[in-house]
């Protein structure tokens, strides 16, 4: 009876320490993020740009599966501004989930606000970005996920651990960029460079001084931790001499996949083992960006970037470093040799819970569109204006975010008719399809899940105006990489050769040019969840839709209550 009585009586205490929700947790880490204005010289040239506390890229998170953390996010920017943390998928919080009109309002300039970050099964690489406008450009760090105490890496454990963060700069500030390109209707100018870490690297001007170095002992292992942030470039990335064992994907891990180079599309990320055992020297790793230069799209950043992995020792290095050998910048088999390979390890202590029925298929086309301009007056194909489309229907943004209007009800902010298959059939890969198809329809539409419905959605490319893949990104959960193709999906035969046994377990997966991808997961995450292509233009185009998933009957399998401090819309 005492003992009750004083388990209680901690825990009130507990609960008037720490306020409800936060159990027995000793403590929770607080990081603060200013958003400001910093200025950076890259090519030569000088201009501000956002940061997170000055730093580019920004400040690297660190933490223990299922830990929560707490970031006081100050906007001393001008600008409206979101978070996104890539890949956590919040269990029940959507609040601070970030993406614009989807989950919140702005977080306006000169205003505060505190964003949780609440790992649950993540482990390995994730990454957290600004979510909106351009400004992710800038706006971009790691977030390390270590295994709880008493746990270990399923693998040998490295000697050190590098972050590698892959992105892409633009002389000009990127939101000026964005905005000629939405002015003229024409694709906007490609970056400038490519990065590595924050830096060109030797093969472009005024640039040597600050390129990317990391030093190796010979007969050690090296935990490289490689994120795409690229606006828009999914890269091949490659070091010279050297192989890359593929351990871990978008906070998952794998079955080791050893490969020459790897394909990063934007979004993704990839842990990868690099053993220090060539002759000592200096050897570049590279990076390229893979394009298949659709029709009427010809722009793509067709510079190297470089970084140096250099032994530590006395030799006389080479010089300059061997470059690796990448695939041509348009070599799509080779864009899909990892996906191709790509295994979750389904261990014991890593279990692979894909669904092996669905109650929910989903049907959803990705396509490349054109609005006519008057006397073809425009710079996009054919002197139309570019716009993208998720079954024929290119996203609108609401005013107030979806998530506040659904939990408040509030009407006439979006539909709830998402189609769950395209409006029209059509050999969706065909190479002349006729250019009424090129028109797609606008909404602010979005798809209804039950609580725990098991789901499959097939993602197909389109040849409508131009192919290209997409890298599709679900917020709130990971999903099951069941199948994927060339051509159109079918649906009698490719079911069948479906993996239900180890898929990988990814939040970003490319569709490929002219084919498909069918993922798979299990809607026990009660929200409201963003679905886009992480092609930064293809989403400014329209290439995005929403699911709301219902609470479940169980007080446990409901959304928690908003925190106090959302930003107003
Ligand atoms: C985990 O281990 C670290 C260092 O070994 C220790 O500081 C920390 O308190 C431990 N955390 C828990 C929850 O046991
Ligand atoms: C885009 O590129 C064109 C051609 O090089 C140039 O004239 C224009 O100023 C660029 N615009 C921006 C915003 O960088
Ligand atoms: C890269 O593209 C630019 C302009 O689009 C072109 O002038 C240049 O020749 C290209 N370089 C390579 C190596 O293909
Ligand atoms: C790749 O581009 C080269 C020229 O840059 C072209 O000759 C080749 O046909 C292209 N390959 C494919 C598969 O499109
Ligand atoms: C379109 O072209 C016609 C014929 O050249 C011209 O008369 C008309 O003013 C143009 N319209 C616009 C909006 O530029
Ligand atoms: C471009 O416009 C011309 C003339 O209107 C038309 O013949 C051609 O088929 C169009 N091509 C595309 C891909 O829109
Ligand atoms: C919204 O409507 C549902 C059912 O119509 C109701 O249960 C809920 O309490 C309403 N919520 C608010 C905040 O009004
Ligand atoms: C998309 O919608 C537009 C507008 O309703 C329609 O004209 C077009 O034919 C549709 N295209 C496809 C491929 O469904
Ligand atoms: C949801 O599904 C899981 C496993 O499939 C099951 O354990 C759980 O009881 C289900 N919850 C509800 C509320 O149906
Ligand atoms: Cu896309």
């Amino acid at each position: 009876m005492w003992l009750i009585m004083k388990v209680f009586l901690l825990q009130i205490l507990v609960f008037l320490l720490f306020g409800g929700g936060i159990h027995c947790q000793a403590s929770i880490r607080r990081l603060t993020f200013v958003v400001k204005e910093a200025s950076y010289t890259r090519l030569c040239s000088t201009k501000n740009m956002l940061t997170v506390n000055g730093q580019f890229p920004g400040p690297t998170i660190y933490a223990k599966k299922g830990e929560t953390i707490i970031v006081d996010v100050y906007n001393r920017g001008k600008e409206n501004l979101w978070f996104h943390r890539h890949g956590v998928t919040m269990p029940r919080y959507p609040w601070t989930d970030g993406p614009e009109y989807i989950t919140q309002c702005p977080i306006q300039p000169g205003s505060k606000f505190t964003q949780k970050i609440i790992l649950s099964t993540e482990e390995g690489t994730l990454w957290w970005h600004a979510h909106s406008d351009w400004t992710r450009a800038t706006v971009h760090g790691a977030i390390i996920i270590y295994p709880k105490n008493g746990t270990k890496y399923p693998f040998h454990k490295p000697n050190a651990e590098v972050p590698i963060i892959l992105g892409e700069w633009w002389k000009r500030d990127v939101n000026e960029v964005r905005d000629e390109g939405l002015a003229t209707g024409a694709d906007p100018n490609s970056s400038d460079a490519l990065l590595i870490n924050g830096q060109p690297g030797d093969l472009y001007p005024c640039s040597k001084s600050g390129t990317f170095k990391l030093t190796v002992d010979h007969g050690k292992t090296y935990l490289l931790r490689i994120i795409n942030a690229a606006l828009h470039e999914a890269l091949f990335f490659a070091i010279a001499k050297h192989k890359m064992t593929v351990v871990g994907t978008d906070g998952s891990y794998t079955k080791p996949l050893t490969r020459d180079y790897i394909t990063i599309f934007p979004g993704q990320t990839f842990d990868v083992l690099l053993e220090a055992n060539q002759r000592p020297d200096h050897y570049y790793m590279a990076a390229i960006t893979y394009s298949v230069a659709p029709k009427y799209q010809d722009f793509y950043d067709n510079t190297t970037t470089t970084a140096i992995v250099q032994y530590r020792g006395y030799y006389t290095p080479s010089s300059p470093p061997s470059l690796p050998d990448l695939p041509a910048y348009n070599d799509t088999d080779a864009s899909v040799q990892v996906m191709a390979g790509l295994r979750s390890l389904a261990d014991a202590e890593h279990p692979c819970d894909v669904p092996l029925s669905t109650n929910t298929n989903l049907f959803y086309t990705v396509s490349m569109n054109s609005y006519p301009c008057v006397n073809n007056s425009c710079g996009g194909a054919n002197g139309t204006r570019f716009s993208s489309s998720i079954n024929n229907i290119s996203f609108d943004f609401p005013t107030i975010d979806i998530l506040e209007a659904y939990y408040y009800n509030i009407s006439g902010v979006y539909g709830n008719n998402f189609p769950s298959f395209p409006p029209l059939v059509f050999d969706f890969t065909y190479d002349y399809l006729p250019l009424v198809y090129q028109l797609p329809s606008t909404g602010t539409e979005v798809r209804v899940l039950e609580y725990n419905s098991t789901v499959e959605i097939v993602l197909q490319d389109t040849a409508v105006l131009a192919e290209t893949h997409h890298p599709m990104h679900l917020h709130g959960y990971s999903f099951y990489v069941v199948g994927w193709g060339f051509g159109n999906f079918d649906e009698n035969r490719d079911p069948l050769r479906y993996n239900l046994v180890d898929p990988p377990f990814q939040n970003t997966i490319s569709v490929p040019s002219k084919g498909w991808v069918a993922i798979r997961f299990e809607a026990s995450n009660p929200g409201v969840w963003f679905l886009h292509c992480h092609v930064e233009r293809h989403l400014t185009w329209g290439m995005e839709t929403a699911f709301i998933v219902k609470n479940g009957k169980h007080p446990e399998a409901q959304m928690l209550p908003p925190p106090s401090d959302m930003p107003p819309c």
